[in-house]
């Protein structure tokens, strides 16, 4: 069975009430939930975790590339824009990976425009809300 890491990086505990213009009214327990769903709709086994700690997410994604995951969804929050460490651990991981962001950074401050992710992600969705958790998960079902 493909075995996907779903993961979260800070701030995006406080979904549901963390500006919710910006970042929609689903809390972060509701949308791992509907994933669950649609992932044994899938077929597929996912495994979800959020830290607020940069080393934390690092070991994580160490751990899921050395346990047999073919694919990561990462929502890298603020660190998307600040982190080569990250970026390195995903490089090193092998995880065919999506990244995602609630909101269109694009359209946002300018300072947001910049990731160090997305050069090294198989894909990127930005803008679609809890949505884009979704479409990656469907993608890499089928592509990881
Ligand atoms: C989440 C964050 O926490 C921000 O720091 C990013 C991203 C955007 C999102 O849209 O999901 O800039």
């Amino acid at each position: 069975m493909v075995k996907i890491g779903l993961l979260n990086g800070p701030n995006l505990d406080r979904l549901g009430k963390r500006e919710p213009e910006i970042y929609g009214s689903i809390t972060l327990d509701e949308i791992v939930k509907k994933l669950n769903l649609v992932a044994s709709e899938l077929g597929c086994e996912l495994v979800s975790s959020q830290s607020n700690h940069e080393g934390i997410l690092i070991d994580k994604i160490h751990e899921w590339g050395d346990t047999g995951f073919s694919g990561l969804i990462l929502n890298p929050g603020g660190l998307t824009h600040t982190s080569v460490a990250l970026r390195d651990a995903v490089v090193t991981s092998g995880l065919k990976t999506v990244e995602v962001h609630l909101s269109n950074i694009h359209a946002r401050e300018d300072f947001r425009h910049k990731s160090l992710i997305s050069g090294i992600a198989a894909a990127v969705v930005a803008g679609m809300n809890h949505h884009g958790y979704v479409s990656a998960l469907r993608y890499l079902s089928e592509e990881a």
